[in-house]
C-alpha cells in the first residue's frame, strides 16, 4: 500500500521531518521559503494532509482554487496552536479537519512574554544597545532608571493556558498582583487573589498588560486608540498573542504621546515588517516571533502535529481538532 502524501511548508525540526519521511510520502519545503497561494491550493490539491504554519495564508480563495481543482487533502495540521491564518469556516466547507498543537507551547510562551516584561521594565533593550555602541560612561545614580515588577499588578488579557503561566510567574516568582479579563468566567486562575474584571477594568489598573487572547477576527484591533486610553502613563503593554490584536498604528501614536510607558512585542501586523517608528523607539522592546522557539517546545509541536495528522489519516478523532 502506498503511503500517504503530505506536504510540510517550512522546515520543521529535523528528528521530526525524519519521521515524518519515514511515515509518509512526505515533500519537505528544503529551500524553507514561505508557500505562496498557488502552491498552497497546489498542495491541498495533491497531498493528503498539509501541515502549515502561521505564515501561511490560507483563506478562501486558496480554498475555491484546490476546489477548482478537486481537493484532495483531509487534514490541515497546523504546527502551532492559533489558526487565525487559516479560513476555519472554508476550510470546514472544503472538507477538511483542522487541528493545532495546544499545551506543548505554553511555557516557552510565557517564558518570552517575562522575557519582554523585564526588558521593557529595566530598560534591557536600551542598555545593551548603549553598551554595544560604545555610549556606555560609566555607573551613576540616575543612570536608566526603571520600573520595579515586584509589587506591581500584571493585567492578564485572555486567561487561557498562557495567560494563567504568565501570571503564575508573575505572581510566584516576582510578587506580582493579577487582574485578568476573559469573554468567559475562569473558574480557577491558579494564583491567590487573581480578579477577573472587565477589559477596560483590567487596562486602568494594570502596571503591565499581557496579552495571551487569540488573534483573528473576534479579537481584532481589540487593543485600540480608546482602550489604550484607558492605561496608566506608567504602564506597559506587551504583546505575545498576535499582532492584529493590537492596533499597531494607534499603539505607534500612544508611545509617541506618552500615553503609555513602552511595549514589549513579540507579534506583529504585518510581520516579519514592524511599523518603522517602533524601530526607533527606544522604550519599546522588540522579538522577532519567537514565543514557542525552544528546541523542545519545537519538537514537541511537531509531534503533536504529526499524532493529529496520523488520527485523521487513519479516521480516528484526532486530539487537538479546531473544526
Ligand atoms: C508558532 C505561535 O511558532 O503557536 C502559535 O500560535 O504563535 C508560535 O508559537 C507559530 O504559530 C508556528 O506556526
Amino acid at each position: 500500500m502506498s503511503k500517504p502524501k503530505i506536504v510540510v511548508t517550512r522546515r520543521w525540526p529535523a528528528e521530526v521531518e525524519a519521521i515524518l519521511s519515514d511515515r509518509f510520502d512526505a515533500t519537505l519545503n528544503e529551500a524553507d521559503t514561505p508557500m505562496d497561494a498557488i502552491q498552497l491550493a497546489e498542495a491541498l490539491a495533491t497531498a493528503d494532509a498539509v501541515l502549515p504554519t502561521v505564515v501561511d495564508r490560507l483563506d478562501a480563495s486558496v480554498f475555491e482554487a484546490a476546489k477548482a481543482r478537486g481537493i484532495r487533502a483531509r487534514v490541515l495540521a497546523n504546527f502551532g496552536v492559533g489558526v487565525n491564518h487559516i479560513d476555519l469556516s472554508a476550510a470546514k466547507a472544503a472538507g477538511l479537519v483542522v487541528t493545532n498543537t495546544p499545551g506543548v507551547l505554553t511555557d516557552a510562551t510565557a517564558d518570552i512574554a517575562m522575557t519582554l516584561m523585564m526588558m521593557i521594565a529595566r530598560r534591557a533593550g536600551e542598555g545593551e544597545r548603549e553598551v554595544r555602541a560604545g555610549r556606555w560612561t560609566g555607573w551613576r545614580p540616575t543612570h536608566l532608571i526603571g520600573a520595579d515588577v515586584a509589587g506591581a499588578t500584571l493585567g492578564v488579557v485572555g486567561m487561557g493556558r498562557i495567560g494563567k503561566a504568565m501570571a503564575r510567574r508573575c505572581h510566584f516568582g516576582f510578587g506580582m498582583k493579577v487582574i485578568f479579563h476573559n469573554r468567559s468566567a475562569v473558574a480557577d486562575p491558579e494564583v491567590p487573589g487573581a480578579r477577573q474584571a472587565p477589559l477596560e477594568e483590567v487596562l486602568a489598573e494594570a502596571d503591565f498588560v499581557s496579552l495571551h487572547c487569540p488573534g483573528g477576527a473576534e479579537n481584532r484591533h481589540l487593543i485600540n486608540a480608546g482602550r489604550l486610553a484607558l492605561m496608566k502613563p506608567t504602564a506597559f503593554l506587551i504583546n505575545t498573542a498576535r499582532g492584529d490584536v493590537m492596533d499597531e498604528a494607534a499603539l505607534v501614536a500612544a508611545l509617541k504621546a506618552g500615553r503609555i510607558a513602552g511595549a514589549g512585542l513579540d507579534v506583529f501586523e504585518n510581520e516579519p515588517s514592524v511599523h518603522p517608528e517602533l524601530l526607533t523607539m527606544e522604550n519599546v522592546a522588540l522579538l522577532p516571533h519567537l514565543g514557542s522557539a525552544t528546541r523542545a517546545t519545537r519538537i514537541a509541536m511537531g509531534m503533536k502535529a504529526l499524532a493529529n495528522l496520523e488520527a485523521v489519516l487513519e479516521e480516528r478523532e484526532p486530539p487537538d481538532r479546531v473544526v
